[in-house]
């Protein structure tokens, strides 16, 4: 039978792109996202409406979500994969400089918006024996400077991710945290305000994960045997590793 994964902030990057690989596979997609007009290039693009459905929502709203998964037809109505993939980080600044409304921002789409995603779904994943990735990051796992309320929210993305795994215990759905370290994608756009020389001087000789190995890492996991579960998985360039501790002298 037919899989259907469903694919939040499918418009770009690491989303649009496993829309991709999972529809290559032979899977059914229902692509979720803000921008009406993405969404639709990217169903015709996939193959039409046989094989994706777009869903048009603010993942800030829980009202909204519940709304447009009962719209499902029949025919996506069944989800074997939620991909939470819809977050972003807004700005680099240290603490004492954010703007509170970006902080706001992120809490709601990264942790409150992925929360009522799942909620929503999670009898359907759990009807179909399912499973879900969330898309972490390294940031859950390594503070950096800059990365204040973006990396909290990625923690509690992966805290979360574990402990619905406790509770999710015999019902067969499996539940990964992905955290993925430099990729080259719009994200970086968005973090720095559309700062295209940022971006470009942030991947510079980097050779930088693409939006597409992320989607190849989520494919592995949602094709393991159904025995085995991916608790957490940090995946890095090459290029990326860690450096010596700060130290402020006087
Ligand atoms: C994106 C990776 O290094 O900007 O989550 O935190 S990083």
């Amino acid at each position: 039978m037919t899989k259907t994964a469903l694919i939040t902030g499918a418009t770009a990057g690491f989303g649009a792109a496993t829309a991709r690989r999972f529809v290559a596979e032979g899977w059914k997609v229902i692509v979720t996202g803000r921008r009406v007009e993405r969404l639709d290039a990217l169903v015709s693009e996939l193959g039409g409406a046989g094989v994706a459905h777009a869903l048009c929502f603010d993942i800030q709203d829980a009202d909204a979500i519940t709304k447009a998964i009962d719209s499902l037809p029949p025919e996506f109505s069944a989800i074997d994969l939620l991909v939470n993939n819809a977050g972003l980080a807004l700005g680099t600044s240290p603490a004492q400089e954010c703007n509170l409304s970006d902080w706001m921002t992120m809490i709601d789409t990264n942790t409150k918006g992925l929360v009522a995603m799942t909620r929503v779904v999670l009898d359907k994943l759990i009807e179909r024996k399912g499973a879900i990735v969330n898309l972490a990051s390294i940031a859950a796992n390594w503070p950096y400077p800059g990365g204040n309320v973006y990396g909290a929210t990625k923690a509690f993305v992966q805290q979360f991710s574990l402990g619905i795994r406790c509770d999710l215990a015999g019902t067969g759905v499996r539940v990964t945290s992905i955290e993925p370290g430099l990729c080259e994608s719009e994200f970086t756009l968005v973090r720095t305000g559309g700062n295209q020389e940022a971006y470009d001087k942030l991947y510079r000789g980097a050779d930088p994960i693409q939006p597409e190995d992320i989607a190849e890492t989520i494919f592995w996991v949602a094709s393991l045997p159904p025995h085995m579960n991916v608790n957490s998985l940090e995946v890095m360039p090459v290029s990326q590793s860690w450096s010596p501790f700060a130290i402020h002298r006087k």
